[in-house]
């Protein structure tokens, strides 16, 4: 496995030669890659100034030669060139650590719901917290969301009801929750269309004036769908407020990173169409939204798109209906475990006397009682009217769907008939 995809080539003090001591100006392009060495001699600047959150990326287009990383592995403050990104508000941080325990208490009840049948299918995030949760705070209660199937637990911190969340892999609905009252597109299978949507979106906000950012879920594998080019390069030249997050986790199903590209980051997708772009830890939370806080506000100020690549790992399997033994061993799936999310922030949280024992326990707590009242409303047999299946799928229904669902109407009265 390559330094990058195992994350261990972070982005950290001590790997550059001539560090800058400033930040380039707006827009400035600085190829540090160039300056890529293993020594460590000349002193580091203790402090880097923090720009205007809304001022444009250090490096224009270009993304870190590796991920922007806060905290490491054991949830120590690294001491990097973060460049423009300000470190983020104490608050933002408790919040994130508090929906991170949450959001993974959910994604593990939602894994034992469909091991017992009561999801037909659960795409698992365990292990994208920071990443699932981190996206969602960023955001304002305005701006709108595009998630795709591995996201649920973004919904959950984002407030939507678990159960609304869960009624699509239940089998009840093709989406459970109202798109429009919670800012929220329905959950995309079909990769990347959601990239067109959040953008044809996105656009149509800025030309009625309105403040909205978007941001754009999408998966390691996405990245080769033609839609996800296709979007990046209309939001650029449209300058459409969209924060496009790529959460590399990996793996797309059975398919490893290094089958999926040859690019050195996934984040180099994004200079080609001239948008700005950053990699980031994906499993440090403060770095995950010290990046997307940026992002956000760069979109929002109507500076154009940016792609954000997140490092990250799937600790499950792609869904209950993999094995993924079969393309993973156990000691990669151990080396990720080692960097979680929470833990990581949760030491550097009690380092800073930002968070104690009792809020430690409380959280752990309202946890529990999150997912027990999931398990509750969730084991509730459905009825489901079969016929239900045709509606909302187009506004105008296709003369196709209107055949499938006379075929269907058919089939059910013969079977009543029959009866
Ligand atoms: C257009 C399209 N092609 C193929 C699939 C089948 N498929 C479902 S998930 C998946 C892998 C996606 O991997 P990635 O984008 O990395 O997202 P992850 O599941 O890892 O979150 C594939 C190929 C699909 N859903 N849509
Ligand atoms: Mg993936």
């Amino acid at each position: 496995m390559s330094d990058r995809s195992s994350g261990t080539g972070v982005h950290r003090a001590g790997v550059f030669a001539q560090a800058p001591a400033q930040a380039p100006a707006g827009g400035a392009h600085t190829l540090e890659a160039d300056a890529l060495t293993t020594d460590t001699s000349t002193p580091l600047p203790q402090t880097v100034p923090s720009p205007p959150a809304d001022r444009p990326f250090a490096r224009g287009l270009m993304p870190a030669p590796m991920p922007v990383q806060f905290l490491d592995d054991q949830g120590h403050r690294v001491q990097v060139f973060n460049d423009d990104y300000p470190e983020p508000a104490a608050e933002q941080l408790v919040a994130a650590y508090s929906a991170m325990v949450v959001g993974r208490r959910f994604d593990v009840q939602a894994t034992a719901l469909a091991k017992q049948g009561r999801l037909a299918v659960y795409p698992a995030a365990r292990g994208q917290e920071a990443c699932q949760v981190g996206s969602m705070l960023t955001l304002s209660k305005d701006d709108w969301a595009f998630p795709t199937y591995r996201d649920s637990m973004a919904l959950v911190a984002r407030g939507l009801d678990p159960v609304e969340v869960l009624t699509s892999p239940h089998g009840a609905a093709h989406c459970g929750y109202d798109p429009r009252a919670n800012r929220t597109a329905p959950q995309a299978t079909p990769l990347a269309t959601q990239l067109i949507h959040a953008v044809g979106f996105a656009s149509g906000e800025q030309r009625q004036g309105r403040p909205t950012v978007a941001m754009a879920f999408v998966g390691d594998g996405g990245t080769s769908e033609g839609d996800f080019h296709e979007a990046l390069n209309f939001a650029a030249v449209f300058k459409a407020p969209v924060v496009f997050l790529v959460q590399n986790n990996t793996y797309a199903i059975s398919t490893p990173l290094t089958r999926q590209t040859a690019a050195p980051s996934l984040g180099y997708k994004g200079i080609g169409y001239g948008i700005a772009s950053e990699q980031v830890d994906g499993n440090d939370a403060m770095a995950v939204l010290a990046v997307l806080n940026k992002a956000v506000a760069h979109a929002r100020a109507g500076q154009g798109p940016v792609l954000v690549e997140a490092h990250t790992y799937r600790l499950d399997a792609h869904t209950n209906a993999d094995d993924a033994t079969r393309y993973r061993s156990s000691a990669e799936v151990e080396d990720w475990i080692r960097r979680d999310p929470i833990t990581r922030l949760e030491a550097w949280l009690r380092q800073e006397g930002l968070i104690d024992d009792a809020f430690v326990a409380a959280t752990a707590q309202k946890a529990e009682a999150f997912a027990a009242d999931l398990r509750a409303r969730m084991s509730v047999d459905l009825v489901v009217d079969p016929m239900s299946l045709f509606d909302n799928v187009f506004g105008t229904p296709t003369p196709q769907l209107l055949e499938q669902r006379a075929m269907v109407q058919a089939e059910l009265e013969a079977e009543e008939a029959s009866r």
